[in-house]
């Protein structure tokens, strides 16, 4: 019989790669957006699966309308990818990030437990939960310690996934996933910026950009790897957590630096603090400025995942390296760049 899946956020990242992995597998796909996101399925489109998915409109602050889809299909499995993702924004809408981010996947959870308890659900929890990290590398049982209303907002859907699995033995997991990056990465976050505006500065499109704190280290891993890591955690007998990650971690400004490499550049850091910068040594200009505009007001330094129990019970291990990320995401944004 063919399975029918749900995901929420068909037009981010994770949702594109997640449903093209789900109709490689014969899934029939119903994807949800805002009403606002219609017009911006571009990742679909890059995919070429825009035409293969069944789309549902579906905000997630809107019990009603959770509860209408899951009275119009027979869904077995869903996969909770829509929140307000961005961890600088949810400073400045602490609300509108729990509200979504927190209560949306309690809305949905609540929605289950009354239209069909046998439907299975994976909620996309983060890294950015360990925050300012009590461990050195962090698997599932790391004390959490979040740092943005982001992130505290994600410790609520995943401490309530754990609890509904526990209270009424539904199929609820979480993935605990690391930075993932790619092509279809959105444009404001760190690493989709660098590429984009390194190559505009080539085209001579821009004179220079701007940067935050160049100094945090994350543990980067690509997207597509990623998704095939949610669908195998619905796929186990019993629902567990699992952490998704690399285990490898790099600074923003080394991710910089490699990208700079890759794109054939002549380049040097100088200057310290606020005044670092990073020069064009064919012509002295300044490529990279910092602005404390995009410091956060409370930062996650480092993360760094252990992805042991992934590797051990999904047999899943992450394949592309940082090199490779980089120079995939370099290849396809020169191959689509538009003024
Ligand atoms: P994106 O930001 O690319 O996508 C987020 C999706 O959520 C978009 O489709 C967005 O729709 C939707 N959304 C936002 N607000 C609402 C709302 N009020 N109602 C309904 N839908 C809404 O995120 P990613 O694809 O990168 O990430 C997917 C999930 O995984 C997110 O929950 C994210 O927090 C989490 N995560 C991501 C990681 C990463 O490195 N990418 C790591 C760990 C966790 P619209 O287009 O309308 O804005
Ligand atoms: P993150 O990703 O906050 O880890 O959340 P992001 O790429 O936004 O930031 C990574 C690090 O880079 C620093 N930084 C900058 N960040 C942005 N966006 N813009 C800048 O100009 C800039 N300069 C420096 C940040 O301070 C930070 O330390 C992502 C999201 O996908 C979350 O939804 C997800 O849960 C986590 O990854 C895991």
């Amino acid at each position: 019989m063919t399975k029918v899946a749900l995901i929420t956020g068909i037009s981010g990242q994770d949702g594109a790669y997640l449903a093209q992995l789900l109709l490689s597998k014969k899934y029939k796909v119903i994807g949800t957006d805002r009403r606002s996101a219609r017009s911006v399925n571009w990742r679909l489109k890059r995919l070429g699966i825009e035409n293969k998915i069944i789309y549902e409109e579906m905000e997630l602050g809107e019990i009603y309308e959770i509860q209408r889809i899951f009275k119009k299909y027979n869904i077995n499995e869903v996969y909770n990818l829509a929140a307000q993702s961005f961890v600088g924004t949810s400073f400045s809408s602490p609300l509108n990030t729990a509200n979504i981010t927190a209560l949306g996947a309690l809305r949905i959870l609540e929605t289950i437990r009354s239209v069909n308890k046998k439907i299975k659900f994976y909620q996309a929890s983060s890294s950015e939960m360990f925050g300012d990290v009590l461990e050195k590398t962090q698997k599932e049982t790391t004390p959490l310690n979040p740092q943005s209303p982001y992130a505290i907002s994600k410790v609520f859907s995943h401490y309530l996934t754990q609890n509904y699995r526990n209270s009424y033995g539904m199929f609820a997991t979480s993935g605990i996933l690391f930075n993932h990056e790619s092509p279809l990465r959105g444009e404001e976050f760190v690493t989709r910026k660098i590429v984009i505006n390194l190559i505009k500065y080539l085209k001579k499109d821009i004179d220079s950009f701007e940067l935050g704190n160049i100094y945090a280290k994350r543990d980067w891993g690509y997207a597509k790897e990623y998704v095939e890591a949610m669908w195998k955690m619905l796929q186990r007998k019993k629902p567990k957590d699992y952490v998704i990650a690399t285990g490898r971690t790099y600074s923003i400004k080394e991710f910089i630096n490699i990208s700079a490499k890759y794109l054939d550049m002549n380049v040097v850091w100088s200057g310290k603090g606020l005044k670092e910068k990073l020069i064009d040594k064919k012509n002295n200009k300044v490529i990279i400025k910092i602005n404390p505009k995009f410091f956060r007001p409370s930062e996650v330094n480092i993360l760094t995942g252990n992805y042991g129990k992934a590797k051990k019970d999904l047999s899943w291990t992450p394949k592309v390296n940082l090199k490779q990320l980089i120079k995939i995401m370099i290849d396809e944004e020169i191959k689509y760049y538009k003024k």
